[in-house]
């Protein structure tokens, strides 16, 4: 399907997900929580929107960037490594680029790394000359390689690279690394991050236009309020007037608060969104500086 076919027809927005994986719950809650709801198909491969035109399609995750590439979906949620392995495999072959990344989503954490065995004094990627590297990320790998002016063999593997050393087929790996349980259960041990990664909102370079477009940057436009408030609470506290500026002071995340007087005293009222983490330590310490009946509150939606 070439993209100018379908774009002419399509007057629907459509994002590609996971089907089943690591980032298929947290995709589908951050879109649900944008005010997306869906039908889903029978055969549970598509889900029709139902409160505003935006289709789900799940698919395999190494799909989500040919489908974005060939026009099939506009949009897709996919690991950053994914992505950059394909947008790093059409800059080897001279292709320009295709993809971007729109957002980056804020779950799916984890990092591309070089692992080596265990016993191994590690000085640097020279050490790597003339070795063989076992991975899922060729793209990334080849050109972390050539950055760092190595020569060592590159060995692709679609799964279970970590147990490539053990079978003697290469002697280090390059493989996503989160807890780094999986490299000590195989006496790996990580030297090198290629790429941080996490859950991305990937789309074309050249944006589409029509209905389409409108419907993206609807979307964009609440993604945005809800990745704000991820962490943000709303403070709401009493101290006296004196007392505030030091009370600020400790509330560098939080925006301008909404300060009110009440009646017959000298006392302050104030309200204020915090970005950061609102921990039990900073509650007490506001409340050594001056602060009382501090109330923390989650905060649901923001329209900026
Ligand atoms: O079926 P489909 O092809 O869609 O799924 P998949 O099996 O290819 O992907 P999935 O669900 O395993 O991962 C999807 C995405 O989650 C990845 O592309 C990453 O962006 C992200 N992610 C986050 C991870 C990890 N953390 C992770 N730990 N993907 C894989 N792992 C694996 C890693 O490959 C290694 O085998 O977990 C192992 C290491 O984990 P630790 O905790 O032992 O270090
Ligand atoms: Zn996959």
């Amino acid at each position: 399907m070439s993209p100018t076919a379908t774009a002419a027809v399509r007057d629907r927005l459509r994002i590609a997900i996971q089907k089943s994986g690591r980032l298929s719950e947290p995709a589908r809650a951050l879109l649900a929580s944008c005010g997306l709801s869906w039908r889903e198909s029978r055969d549970r491969l598509f889900c029709y929107g139902e409160s505003l035109p935006v289709d789900l399609l799940l698919v395999r995750d190494d799909d989500i960037p040919g489908l974005i590439a060939d026009g099939v979906c506009d949009l897709g949620i996919v690991g950053r490594n994914v992505l950059q392995e394909q947008v790093g495999e059409r800059a080897a072959s001279a292709q320009p680029a295709v993809h971007r990344e729109w957002r980056a989503l804020g779950f799916g954490g984890c990092r591309l790394a070089l692992a080596v065995p265990e016993d191994w004094k590690w000085d640097g990627p020279a050490q790597l000359t003339g070795k063989r590297i076992a991975t899922s990320y060729p793209a990334l790998l080849s050109q972390w390689l050539a950055q760092q002016g190595v020569n060592a063999e590159v060995v692709t593997l679609s799964g279970s690279v970590e147990i490539a050393p053990r079978l003697g087929k290469a002697e280090a790996i390059c493989d996503l690394v989160s807890s780094g349980a999986t490299l000590t259960a195989n006496h790996l041990k990580p030297v090198e991050t290629l790429l941080e990664s996490e859950a991305v909102l990937a789309g074309p370079v050249v944006p589409f236009g029509g209905v389409r477009a409108e419907l993206a940057a609807l979307l964009l436009r609440r993604l945005d309020g809800v990745l704000r408030l991820k962490d943000s609470k709303l403070l709401l506290f009493q101290a006296a007037r004196g007392a505030v500026p030091e009370l600020l002071k400790l509330l560098p995340d939080a925006e301008p608060p909404t300060v009110t007087i009440i009646d017959g005293s000298d006392r302050l009222a104030l309200q204020a969104l915090c970005h950061g983490a609102v921990t039990w330590q900073r509650l007490e310490d506001l409340k050594r500086a001056g602060a009382n009946s501090l109330l923390v509150l989650p905060v649901e939606r923001m329209l900026a």
